[in-house]
């Protein structure tokens, strides 16, 4: 039905130029709206930029979104620039405001991540330093925002086996503070200043069969085991969606993973998605190359929502032309991996998304 609405409404408009990114008259039904057929929710990471009521992203992230997620304004050294100093919280007002206006839901990322701290917090190593410093930055973010955000990421990409920690966890200042200890209190004071809010363990690098991955699945299903074993609020897990053409899907695996999450009781988001081509991605025509990329979502997308756990999926910004893949290095310079191309027109990766929604047969309880 949609891709006949679609396919009409583009030949009815063929030859006319479009009126700038997505013409309302050429607009398919937004990904939230086919998303929450099911349930569910779309929506994409945003910038206070992208979503300021005088800029030029805002028609498509409302029109495509049900929810926002803030990219880096809500990041602990996003809001405190130095360790100590009073936090700056106009860039996530802005987001708030925004999403209030149009009706979106936030999602709020992150609280606990080893990236992007205040300057000075790199070196933060004992438990007076929690008490003193990240014990209210959450209180405070968590409380400031306890009725704008519905979902928290209250901590990022803890699992890092690579660090030879016995329980596979990331070594980072966090850790040294509390050990293992500290997820749990980071999601204890997030719940304490936010009840109504679902929190999240967010995680990277989890799809794929490859033993480096397989390693930390273990590591996130023993931490979460070992949360909800203890009775901390933990209500969901978040899969970053960074996918890789490179890397081997192996539908079992991902089935048995999401499974050992469901049998945990947590719900599960798709968070982050987007596709990095193969660095050889540039010899074929960026037609074959977009297909490809929507098929790497599409395959992934499918199993996910094969789960009635699946909350909803959030891609890691809308259009290429944004996209942090090409920032991060040269021979990601032209990655074609998101749902809008350079030009704010829709790539079959939106195509694939919207079918797979419009289709989905296992909603999500709500
Ligand atoms: O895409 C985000 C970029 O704009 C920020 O500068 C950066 C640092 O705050 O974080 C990026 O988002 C990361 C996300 O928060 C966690 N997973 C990896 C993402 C890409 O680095």
């Amino acid at each position: 039905m949609l891709l006949l609405d679609r396919r009409s409404l583009l030949t009815a408009c063929a030859g006319l130029p479009l009126a700038g990114p997505l013409s309302a008259a050429a607009r398919p039904v937004g990904l939230g709206e086919l998303a929450a057929r099911s349930g569910r929710y779309f929506g994409s990471a945003v910038t206070h930029l992208d979503v300021a009521d005088a800029g030029d992203h805002v028609r498509l992230f409302d029109a495509e979104c049900s929810v926002w997620v803030p990219a880096w304004e809500m990041k602990w050294g996003a809001l405190v620039a130095k360790l100590g100093a009073a936090p700056d919280y106009r860039a996530t007002d802005a987001i708030v405001a925004a999403a209030a206006r149009r009706g979106k839901r936030l999602r709020g990322h992150t609280l606990v991540w080893h990236e992007h701290l205040p300057a000075g917090a790199e070196g933060l190593s004992s438990q007076a330093d929690w008490q003193r410093f990240v014990a209210p930055h959450i209180a405070a973010v968590t409380g400031r925002y306890r009725d704008a955000i519905f979902e928290w990421d209250v901590v990022n990409e803890a699992i890092e086996p690579y660090d030879g920690a016995a329980n596979l966890m990331r070594r980072t200042p966090f850790y040294a503070m509390l050990g293992l200890d500290y997820v749990a209190e980071a999601f204890r004071l997030a719940a304490d200043a936010a009840p109504a809010a679902r929190l999240y363990l967010n995680d990277d690098h989890l799809y794929y069969a490859e033993d480096w991955q397989e390693r930390r699945r273990t590591g996130v299903l023993r931490l979460l085991e070992r949360l909800v074993g203890a009775g901390v609020p933990v209500h969901g897990f978040g899969m970053q969606g960074h996918l890789d053409t490179r890397l081997r899907f192996d539908e079992g695996i991902f089935r048995r993973f999401l499974a050992r999450l469901e049998d945990l009781g947590l719900t599960i988001a798709i968070t982050e998605l987007d596709v990095t081509e193969a660095p050889d991605a540039g010899g074929r025509s960026v037609a074959a190359r977009r297909r490809r990329a929507a098929a790497e979502a599409g395959k992934i997308v499918s199993v996910a929502l094969d789960s009635p756990a699946l909350t909803g999926v959030v891609t890691w910004g809308l259009s290429d032309a944004d996209s942090w893949l090409r920032r991060r290095s040269p021979d990601m310079a032209d990655n074609q991996g998101l749902p809008f191309d350079d030009a704010y027109r829709p790539t079959p990766m939106r195509d694939t998304l919207a079918s797979l929604f419009a289709s989905s047969r296992t909603p999500h309880p709500t």
